[in-house]
This record gives C-alpha cells, structure tokens and sequence, in this order.
C-alpha cells in the first residue's frame, strides 16, 4: 500500500526553496560545488544545479558519488556492513569550495558518514553543506541536514519511495507500508 506525501508541485517547489536557501546560507554561488549521492541524490542535484543557474546565471559544477559495496540488504539490518561511497567520477577539486552534498531520503546517517569520508579524501573543503529531500529520522550518527525538503516521521518498517523525472517517468514522495 503506497500512501502519497509529496507530489510533483511540491517537490519542485521544496527543490526551490532548499536553492534559496542554499544561496541565502552562502551570501550567494561563489565557490559552490555540488555532489550528488547516486541515484536519485545525483539528480536532485542536478535539478538543483539547474536552479542555480536560472537564479544567478552560474554554472555550479555537479559530481556524482557513488555508493559501492553497498549493503546488499536495504532492510537496515544492524548487522549488515557500512556503506562505501567513492568519487571516482568526479572531475573537479573540492579544494577550498563550499561543498553542497545532496541525497534523497536521509535516514541511519551512515551513508553520509561516508560520503563525508570520500570527500574529505579528496581535498580540503572551506565546508560541506547537507541538502535532503527526504528526513525519515531514525538516525543512528549524529548527522543532519541543513537544507531539509520534507520531514517524514516513518515507522522502520515503512519504506520511503522518491521517484524522479529522470528515471522513474515522474516526481513524486510515497511512503511504502511493507
Ligand atoms: P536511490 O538513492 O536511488 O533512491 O540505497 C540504495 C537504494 O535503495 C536507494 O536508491 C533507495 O531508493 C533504495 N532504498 C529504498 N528503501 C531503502 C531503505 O530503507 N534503505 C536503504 N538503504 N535503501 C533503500
Ligand atoms: P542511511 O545511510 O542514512 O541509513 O540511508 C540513506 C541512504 O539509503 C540514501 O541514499 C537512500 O537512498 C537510502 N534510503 C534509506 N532509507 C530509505 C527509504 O526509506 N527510501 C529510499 N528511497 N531510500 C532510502
Ligand atoms: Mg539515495
């Protein structure tokens, strides 16, 4: 049973306003880069890179991270092995920039952890800045977005389901009852 939370409208319009916010926080574009957790982070960061542009007429530069040797279980099992996140297809120096880090859904931390790791390997940044589609809490680090779409208290065995343009045909937040 899906229950729908965010529609298109309201995605988009959360995507404005975490770019408002995002120029707001750093007294404007300059220095800015974005890195997109694969694969729905990826394009939110894209859509917010394109936002940048229409508003300031800059071209932020965009890179990808990709999670590997991901837990093969999505279940969140205590057991199961922390994520790796790797940036081996970025093609642009951290060095300095104010790094704006965005994934979809924010839930135990521990991919933002890593992806923190991964970046931090890559250079030194002036800072990293969290930007979320979705906080479904349940944290397990002490990690937080600064630039939040949606909150959504969920139960551990709900599951949240971003769907985006890009690759699902449609924008949309639904909540998964498994
Ligand atoms: P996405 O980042 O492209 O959305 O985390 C890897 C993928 O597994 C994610 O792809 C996400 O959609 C999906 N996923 C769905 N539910 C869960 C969940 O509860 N935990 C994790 N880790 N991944 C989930
Ligand atoms: P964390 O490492 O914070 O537990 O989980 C964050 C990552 O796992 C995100 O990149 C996200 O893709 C995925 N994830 C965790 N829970 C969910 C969920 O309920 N829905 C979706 N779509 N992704 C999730
Ligand atoms: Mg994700």
């Amino acid at each position: 049973m899906a229950k729908a939370v965010v529609d298109a409208m309201a995605m988009q319009r959360a995507l404005t306003r975490i770019t408002y916010e995002i120029i707001e926080h750093n007294k404007g574009i300059d220095d800015l880069v974005i890195l997109g957790v694969k694969t729905r982070g990826f394009y939110l960061a894209q859509r917010i890179a394109n936002r940048l542009k229409q508003l300031e007429g800059t071209e932020i530069p965009v890179g990808e991270l990709d999670i590997s040797m991901y837990r093969d279980d999505i279940e969140h099992d205590s057991k199961e092995t922390d994520p790796k996140v790797t940036a081996e297809n970025v093609d642009f120096s951290v060095e300095g920039k104010k790094v704006i880090l965005v994934d979809d859904v924010l839930y135990t931390g521990r991919t933002i952890r890593a992806a923190l790791s991964a970046i931090i390997d890559m250079g030194r940044p002036e800072s990293i800045n969290l930007a979320i589609l979705v906080d479904r809490g349940h944290r397990e680090l002490p990690i937080r977005a600064d630039f939040v779409g949606k909150n959504i208290p969920s139960s551990q065995k709900e599951r949240i389901r971003v769907s985006v343009e890009e690759i699902d045909g449609r924008d949309a937040v639904d909540i998964i009852h498994k």
